[in-house]
């Protein structure tokens, strides 16, 4: 019918789970980086892309992808999210309809999800912007202060101490790189698997200095091959922080369904979503 308006495209549910699958498979392909998977530097791309929020001025968050153009890709805590930007190319090539903004969150939520996590609720919908709405630097955590900055930050995006502790659960995956933040190791034994084991070592763990010539860091007495930061350690020096550490350490389909929950407000804070919009949740990949 030469009258038809041409049809526009309109992605559905079936459409981002190809998405996520593709990136699942990626993740399986190119398992020979860090300890064997994307996964926690994509995790860290997706925190970084939301934790700019300011909820004051309503500035930052995921909506935007800014994190694509200097200065917001030199801030000094993206160091790194090179390598996660870089791997979502091909997706993104293959599947020109989404947007940056929205592939980077899927990416997190895959990853979440491959990496044996509990099931992340999503919502598509959010815009690329570009590079005047940047954020300035210093809206992410400083790895060397304690609890007063760290509640100084996530007020600002709107979260309670509570919600404070279940995010930082994010560092049983993954590790510190020296030519990144300049910190080195990781947190858990097992950092492609998301499991409460942070907030049982940093219970259980005697933690001492690590004495190298590198940033103030803390290492596990008995095998000192694990790390804490000086913002994790500050989570079990405040006695309101270190009640939810203990709750998560006991628990962990507790922590499973608080961080799914906190997680998807992280990734959410400051979109504009239309009303109306649906809530997915993916079929993982890697059951
Ligand atoms: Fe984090 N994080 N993070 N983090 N983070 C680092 C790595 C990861 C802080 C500092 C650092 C969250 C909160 C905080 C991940 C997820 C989350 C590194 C090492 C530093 C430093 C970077 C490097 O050298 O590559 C501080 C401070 C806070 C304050 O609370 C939250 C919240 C999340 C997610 C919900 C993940 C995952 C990594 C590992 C990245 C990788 O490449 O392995």
């Amino acid at each position: 019918d030469s009258n038809a308006a041409p049809k526009l495209f309109v992605p559905k549910f079936e459409d981002y789970q190809q998405v996520y699958n593709e990136i699942a498979n990626r993740l399986e392909e190119k398992e020979d980086y860090d300890d064997g998977s994307y996964g926690p530097v994509l995790v860290r791309l997706a925190w970084h892309a939301s934790g700019t929020y300011d909820k004051e001025t309503g500035t930052g968050g995921s909506n935007g992808a800014t994190m694509r153009f200097s200065p917001e890709s030199d801030h000094g805590a993206n160091a790194g999210l090179k390598a996660a930007r870089d791997f979502l190319e091909p997706v993104k090539a293959k599947f020109p309809w989404i947007t940056y903004s929205d592939l980077w969150i899927l990416a997190g939520v895959c990853s979440i999800q491959e990496m044996l996590g509990p099931a992340i609720p999503y919502r598509a919908g959010r815009q690329d912007r570009d590079v005047a709405a940047c954020t300035p630097d210093g809206r992410l955590p400083d790895a060397a202060q304690g609890q007063d900055h760290l509640r100084n930050i996530f007020y600002r995006m709107g979260f309670n101490d509570q919600e404070i502790v279940a995010l930082c659960g994010a560092h049983a995956l993954g590790r510190c790189h020296s030519d990144r933040s300049g910190y080195s190791g990781p947190w858990t034994f097992s950092p492609t698997v998301l499991t409460n084991d942070y907030y049982k070592l940093l219970l259980d763990e005697k933690w001492q200095w690590k004495k190298w010539n590198g940033p103030k860091q803390y290492e596990d007495k008995t095998t000192k091959s694990l790390m804490m930061l000086p913002a994790d350690m500050a989570i079990i020096q405040d006695k309101k922080f270190k009640e939810w550490v203990k709750v998560y350490a006991a628990d962990n389909d507790k922590f499973f369904q608080d961080f799914s929950a906190v997680v998807n407000k992280l990734f959410e804070l400051g979109v504009p979503f239309k009303e109306g919009t649906e809530t997915w949740t993916f079929k993982p990949v890697n059951a």
